[in-house]
């Protein structure tokens, strides 16, 4: 990591620099996607409107060091933008400038900065948001303050503030600039909490019943996103033993991720062993020895901005003992009879409760509880949630229709000192899958990486690559 101290020194401009064959990625969004999402919205909106949607904040790591940047998936569903400072104005009916022209959306984008991009990479720009993204009213954000629209006159002006934003003093173009600007044009007081509710709470029913429903392209993504999830699964299947650290299992998954292009992961990466696994967001992965327990794994790849969920749970040894397959394999009957409720149509009401009734029968049987009703000490979260563009993403309705993915996944976790006999402690199960709902029934996505007990150790059999990968023991202490 250079130092910026050196900035002066590099004066080399990105900027113009044409390369003949650029090797990246050719599997994006088509411009006409974002358009046909945009035009989307705009035919749910209501009357007289104005919706906004702000890029997310960068978020500083240390010193002069930010992290990743991640951008408001809404902002990408609608643009493909991936940079931050900008924001989008979609109307609801076309709006006429002072020389005539009309327009349905404004769009106010970072500005390039050729020395700024030689450290911070390469911008698009107006002209690049025109030509990659198709969107021909873009402006610089510096534009935004003085730029003739009177927001104020709309009777319904939808919008979510950015989270966690600090919102500077000055008048600038960064996105602190860009609120503050849209608050005076708009005429909005942030006093009006009330007023405030009601944008957020109408943007995201506007955006989560778009969000809700995969079209074509997304559903696409999704099952590259979990195909790749599920071949991270099935390497560390392969590789793993008693002396791997819970670090180098995350690796493992993440490095396969990398390998098939995933960019990132669509959230922190859950490796826990033996009781760690009982923590339902345990990302710290600080065992430096799995041993031979069980190992929970939910990590899920970001693929252009969609992100799978999936969960297994394996036996380190690779076989798994007579007491954690009675466990497993009640955890997997519950996820088969919530797979069976699963249809246009259905809810996750029903399919949580067909979870629960397994569960709990399950449970009772083995003497782990004496009462079913106590089932819910051992299975503390929901069965499911859908994912997109965000790891739980929005959803408008509680019903189930044609075109949504969702994970269902149900668990058991028995903590140390649980009330039970001690044989149980610290064993903890999940196994989480992604489906397609479909008209008649859905589709497992997911399918790649194996589920059941016998599936799960032929594929532990099996040889790894990783199996005659050494480092050399370090110097250092
Ligand atoms: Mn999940």
């Amino acid at each position: 990591m250079f130092k910026r101290l050196f900035t002066f020194l590099v004066v080399v401009s990105i900027a113009n620099t044409s390369i003949a064959q650029d090797f990246e990625p050719k599997d994006y969004f088509t411009k006409e996607f974002h358009a046909n999402r945009r035009e989307a919205l705009r035919n749910s909106m209501p009357e007289s409107s104005v919706m906004a949607v702000f890029a997310f904040p960068m978020r500083n790591f240390s010193n002069d060091v930010d992290y990743l940047y991640h951008q408001n998936p809404d902002l990408y569903y609608f643009t493909g933008y991936k940079e931050p400072d900008a924001v989008l104005f979609i109307f609801k009916d076309a709006q006429t400038d002072d020389k005539g022209n009309t327009y349905k959306e404004l769009f106010f984008v970072q500005k390039r900065n050729p020395m700024q991009e030689s450290w911070t990479g390469k911008r698009l720009g107006t002209e690049g948001v025109k030509e990659k993204l198709g969107i021909n009213m873009a402006f610089n954000g510096s534009d935004f303050k003085d730029f003739p629209v009177d927001l104020s006159k709309f009777t319904n002006i939808i919008y979510s503030l950015p989270p966690d934003l600090v919102m500077a003093k000055s008048e600038t173009v960064n996105l602190a600039g860009l609120v503050n600007s849209f608050l005076r044009k708009a005429n909005i007081s942030l006093d009006q909490t009330t007023n405030v509710n009601t944008a957020r709470r109408t943007y995201y029913k506007l955006t989560g019943q778009l969000r809700e429903i995969k079209t074509p392209e997304e559903t696409t993504m999704l099952r590259k996103a979990v195909e790749i999830s599920c071949q991270g699964q099935n390497e560390v299947m392969k590789a793993a033993h008693a002396n791997m650290s819970e670090f180098e299992i995350q690796g493992l998954h993440e490095f396969v991720h990398k390998k098939y292009g995933a960019e990132n992961v669509g959230y922190g990466s859950i490796i826990g062993a033996g009781e760690n696994g009982c923590i339902l967001h345990y990302v710290t992965n600080t065992k430096t020895k799995v041993g031979n327990s069980l190992i929970l794994m939910d990590v899920g790849a970001e693929y252009h901005g969609y992100t799978a969920d999936v969960t297994r749970t394996i036996p380190a040894s690779g076989k798994f003992t007579a007491d954690e397959k009675l466990i497993y394999q009640i955890v997997y009957d519950a996820q088969e009879a919530a797979f069976k409720t699963l249809k246009d149509g259905s809810s996750f009401a029903a399919a949580s409760n067909a979870a629960n009734e397994v569960i709990s029968e399950g449970l009772f049987k083995l003497g782990i509880i004496k009462d079913k009703k106590d089932y819910r000490k051992y299975y503390t979260h929901g069965l499911g949630h859908h994912i997109g563009l965000d790891v739980h993403d929005r959803a408008a309705t509680n019903k189930l229709l044609k075109n949504m993915v969702i994970t269902i996944e149900p668990g058991i976790y028995i903590a140390p000192n649980s009330d039970c006999d001690k044989k149980w402690w610290g064993m903890a199960v999940r196994i989480e899958d992604d489906v397609l709902i479909t008209q008649d029934g859905y589709e497992l996505l997911s399918s790649f990486a194996p589920r059941s007990i016998a599936d799960v150790e032929k594929k532990m059999a099996e040889k790894s690559a990783l199996d005659n990968f050494k480092l050399p023991v370090l110097k250092s202490k």
